[in-house]
């Protein structure tokens, strides 16, 4: 009985060996080990059968059966160590491929738009000539959008800006200029400060129209400030975002809120003034509407118009991009065309145009 028991020992421990040795991956040997030296495995079998064994032979057996047991471990655990070894040296093989010093893949992020772009530099512009940059709210009340410019509840004015109203009563800003009598009360005299800023209005789409569009109101108020600083600065302003000279003409502008007030048209560069869909076939943009400051207006935001005098524009953000970038249809600029525009170097050169 023994001889027959011992024949099977051998052949399971030649098998497990075996198979010990077969296992390609720690979870092979895993499933290698639960099989030979596991509950259920032939081993364990044996085990049960040392009762058949003689009272003598059962103690040698036993002896020999444990051998076995602590020999296949012991040859399972050496291949662990074998098959750890060569699983790290896999891993220090991939570490050394992974050069951490290696420049990381170019992701496209598309670029600044057009608009923010030209903002930027009309306010380093003015940044440079001391003046301070604020914002006001998009959703506006009637005071500062209209009474606190001059234009009471019924005066026609209110008609040269159609109006989103809102429920609460409230409407969306028209244009930057409420910015004018908020920067008053809050810094008071003397004030050099710009805003730039959506605004809205409901009106009919076109080449030069849209219902949301850029403005960037600028007010400039001390003592003695007159229409020289005015068209200085207005000249100036164009001179830098154009880096050429641009042929401008100025003609007298009604607005409620100044007196005298200007409309300053910039010859279409679409075109080269020669009258295209963007101007309307006239040759001309109207790009910055400016003017002194209405007395009313000084008187609304706190400051005696005896003492200070002021002027404010309203520059026009969105035309500003088209004219210097070449744009012809304002639509494009709402369009959400995601096609990079690559703009050399901040604040310098030109970028290149949108337009095809
Ligand atoms: C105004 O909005 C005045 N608040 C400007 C102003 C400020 C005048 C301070 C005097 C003193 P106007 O409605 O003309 O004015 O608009 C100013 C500029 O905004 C225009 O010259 C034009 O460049 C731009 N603009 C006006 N409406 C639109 C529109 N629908 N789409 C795109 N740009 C527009």
């Amino acid at each position: 009985m023994s001889s027959d028991l011992d024949a099977q020992l051998q052949a399971i421990r030649a098998d497990g060996e075996q198979v010990f040795a077969d296992a390609a991956t720690l979870e092979a040997l895993k499933q290698a080990e639960a099989r030979v030296l596991g509950k259920k495995g032939p081993l364990a079998a044996l085990f049960g059968r040392i009762r058949e064994c003689t009272p003598e032979q059962r103690g040698p057996f036993g002896q020999r059966l444990n051998e076995a047991k602590a020999a296949l471990a012991e040859r399972a655990q050496g291949r662990r160590a074998e098959l750890e070894q060569s699983a790290a040296a896999a891993d220090l093989k991939q570490a050394q491929a992974f050069d951490p010093t290696l420049p990381p893949p170019v992701v496209a992020r598309g670029s600044v738009h057009p608009v923010t772009y030209v903002q930027w530099e009309v306010e380093d512009v003015f940044e440079r000539l001391g003046f301070s940059v604020v914002a006001g709210p998009e959703m506006e009340t009637e005071y500062y959008n209209f009474e606190a410019l001059n234009i009471p509840a019924m005066h026609p004015a209110r008609d040269m800006q159609d109006t989103f109203w809102l429920t609460s009563g409230m409407l969306l800003r028209t244009h930057t200029s409420p910015c004018q009598v908020r920067a008053m009360e809050r810094f008071g005299p003397p004030l050099r400060v710009i805003a730039p800023g959506r605004c809205f209005r409901y009106e009919t789409i076109d080449a030069s129209h849209e219902n949301t569009f850029f403005q960037l109101e600028g007010l400039m108020i001390d003592r003695h400030i007159s229409i020289a600083n005015l068209i200085g600065i207005m000249k100036l302003l164009l001179r830098e975002i154009f880096k050429r000279d641009v042929k401008v003409r100025l003609r007298p502008g009604y607005f409620p809120f100044v007196e005298p007030g200007f409309e300053l048209d910039m010859s279409c560069s679409i075109c080269d003034g020669a009258g295209c869909a963007t101007c309307k076939r006239s040759g001309w943009v109207e790009i910055l509407p400016c003017g002194m400051v209405h007395p009313n207006v000084l008187r609304f935001g706190g400051i005696d118009p005896h003492e200070y005098t002021g002027f404010a524009f309203g520059l026009g953000l969105t035309r500003l991009a088209m004219m210097k970038y070449g744009v012809g249809d304002i639509r494009v600029l709402n369009s959400g065309d995601l096609r990079p525009i690559v703009y050399p170097e901040k604040f310098s050169g030109t970028p290149i145009t949108m337009a095809e």
